[in-house]
């Protein structure tokens, strides 16, 4: 199963434009509302240097690279949880994701539409963020009026569920996400990050170069960075033109925009690290002459699960793992001399990967 992280906001903010530079893709992006109507689905695949360190001793045939699927999803209006602006469907879309952008506009352009007529950041999040915990007021009456229903026909029902169920109900009614009543039970999370405000989310201003030029602009992305910064949401300055110039641009080139524009790294890098920040996620490895790869996984995966993200052959077949740590692959200079070194070891299913482990499955190939 892939990870997906889907953008939203509202139209016209840039949701496809950034979505282009994600994927490099090429979807429509124009000057005027509801441009993206069908969901858009590319991967972006994440530029670990580690990879590229390990790859440079194992001269591998094929380096894959770990990947987020992004969707670009159509914008969302105020009323959208009532149909407005066809609402419901692209709602629909976004309980499908693992995590959610935000795509919130900063660049000033008159010549480019703001449904609202001004530019707001923080208001325009607080509108779809309503829109958002509005509908997933909707999806949590029903559950009620489902709970209750089987209460009078059964004569009981889990009142622990009902009692969590109307606690997250009036926390919604009262402006607080669902994210807020995560309680750390595993069949009731799982119902909480169903819901739209349930989902990690992090934060992609669309800015133009002007906001990163000047200082006044530079204090004023500043302050709303700020404003959003109290949660540990991650918010990523994201400027497309920035990006596109820097797509074609050799290593050296790149840093040398970077630095000029105080940036630490690219939008694209930013938006990877937060997706890996929003899920937990964490890279193991795995080395071949034919294929080297990473992958990503919830930290605190098992050995088991790593090797189901592979193949799920692989978990229904696994023996052993054997593993070495990135640094000793690296210090030691490959596999071979690392496992003479004594620095290999053998894990069980039950083993918690480690990031940046590197991982070779024995699995029974004969079943
Ligand atoms: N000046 C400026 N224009 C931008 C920027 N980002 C996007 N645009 C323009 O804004 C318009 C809307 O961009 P889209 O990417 O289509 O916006 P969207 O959010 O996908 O819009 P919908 O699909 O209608 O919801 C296009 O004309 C883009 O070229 C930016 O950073 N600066
Ligand atoms: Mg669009």
């Amino acid at each position: 199963m892939s990870l997906e992280c889907g953008l939203v906001g509202l139209p016209n903010v840039g949701k496809s434009t950034i979505f282009n530079i994600l994927t490099k893709s090429s979807v429509q992006s124009a000057n005027y509302p509801f441009c993206t109507i069908e969901p858009h689905s590319g991967i972006t695949e994440f530029d670990d240097p580690r990879l590229s360190q390990i790859a440079s001793l194992v001269r591998p045939e094929k380096i894959r690279k770990s990947f987020v699927k992004f969707i670009d999803i159509a914008g969302l209006v105020k009323d959208s949880h009532k149909g407005e602006g066809l609402g419901n469907q692209f709602l629909h879309h976004i309980r499908e994701v693992n995590a959610i952008a935000h795509v919130l506009r900063v660049f000033d352009d008159d010549s480019i539409t703001h449904v609202f007529g001004d530019v707001n950041p923080l208001r325009d999040f607080e509108i779809i963020q309503s829109e958002l915990m509005l509908t997933d007021l909707q999806t949590v009456e029903k559950t009620l009026q489902k709970l209750q229903k089987e209460f009078r026909v059964k004569g009981s029902v889990n009142s622990d569920l009902i009692r969590q169920v109307e606690e997250l109900k009036s926390g919604l009614e009262s402006g607080k996400p669902a994210s807020l009543f995560l309680t750390g039970d595993n069949k009731f999370d799982s119902y909480v990050r169903n819901l739209l405000t349930g989902k990690p989310f992090f934060i992609i201003l669309n800015i133009s170069e002007a906001e990163l030029d000047d200082d006044a602009q530079v204090e004023k992305l500043k302050s709303i960075i700020s404003m959003f910064g109290e949660q540990e949401t991650p918010v990523i300055p994201f400027c497309p033109s920035l990006e596109e110039m820097m797509r074609n641009m050799d290593e050296d080139e790149r840093l040398r925009i970077l630095e000029e524009y105080n940036m630490p790294m690219s939008g694209v890098d930013l938006t990877c690290l937060a997706v890996m920040k929003v899920l937990d996620l964490i890279t193991f490895f795995t080395v071949g002459k034919k294929e080297t790869a990473s992958w990503l996984i919830k930290e605190g995966s098992t050995a088991l699960q790593a090797a189901a993200k592979i193949h799920s052959d692989i978990a229904k077949n696994f023996i052993k793992a054997e593993v070495i740590s990135f640094e000793d692959f690296i210090s030691y200079g490959g596999e071979q001399n690392a496992k003479n070194a004594g620095k290999m070891r053998i894990e069980g299913k039950d083993y918690i990967v480690q990031d940046a482990d590197i991982i070779h499955f024995r699995f029974n190939k004969a079943v």
